[in-house]
């Protein structure tokens, strides 16, 4: 028998989704694939805070517009815990281009563009690690 593995991963509804009032149809989605809510906190990202969130972004083109992406409204910042946790987040969430993910999926339902995709996950043991101690340092 596969051991099971028990993970807590970040999910980010972003200013997209919060302005499109998906927060609860989002976390419907991850409750009802068995995850457990850990977490929760609405906040106003400062540019700081998001470009330390995305630093392992900071060479790329779309850094500076998706600086300006994260901190144009609200986001709801959640850890989420399970069996599988970051797999099943990001299955839930689909790919990173709304037009590439499966049927179903949060980004293909109400995903406009690559940068505008409602929602962000985790991908993998150690940026779930880090990302989910940048929000909620004493989530234990
Ligand atoms: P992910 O969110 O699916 O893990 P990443 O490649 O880690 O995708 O990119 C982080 C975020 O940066 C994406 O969710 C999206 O908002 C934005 N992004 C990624 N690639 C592009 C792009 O080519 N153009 C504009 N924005 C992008
Ligand atoms: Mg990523």
């Amino acid at each position: 028998m596969t051991p099971i593995r028990i993970e807590t991963t970040l999910s980010i509804v972003k200013p997209d989704g919060f302005k499109k009032r998906l927060i609860g149809k989002i976390i419907q989605k991850y409750e009802e694939s068995g995850l457990t809510l850990a977490a929760i906190q609405r906040f106003d990202l400062t540019r700081a805070k998001a470009e330390g969130f995305y630093s392992v972004h900071k060479e790329r083109p779309f850094f500076p517009s998706l600086i300006e992406f994260m901190t144009s409204g609200p986001v709801v910042v959640m850890a989420w815990r399970g069996e599988g946790a970051i797999d099943k987040v990001r299955e839930i969430n689909g790919a990173t281009d709304p037009k590439k993910a499966a049927p179903g999926t949060i980004r293909a339902l109400w995903g406009e563009s690559i940068q505008n995709n409602i929602v962000h996950g985790s991908d993998g043991s150690g940026t779930s690690k880090f990302e989910v101690s940048y929000f909620f340092p004493d989530l234990r």
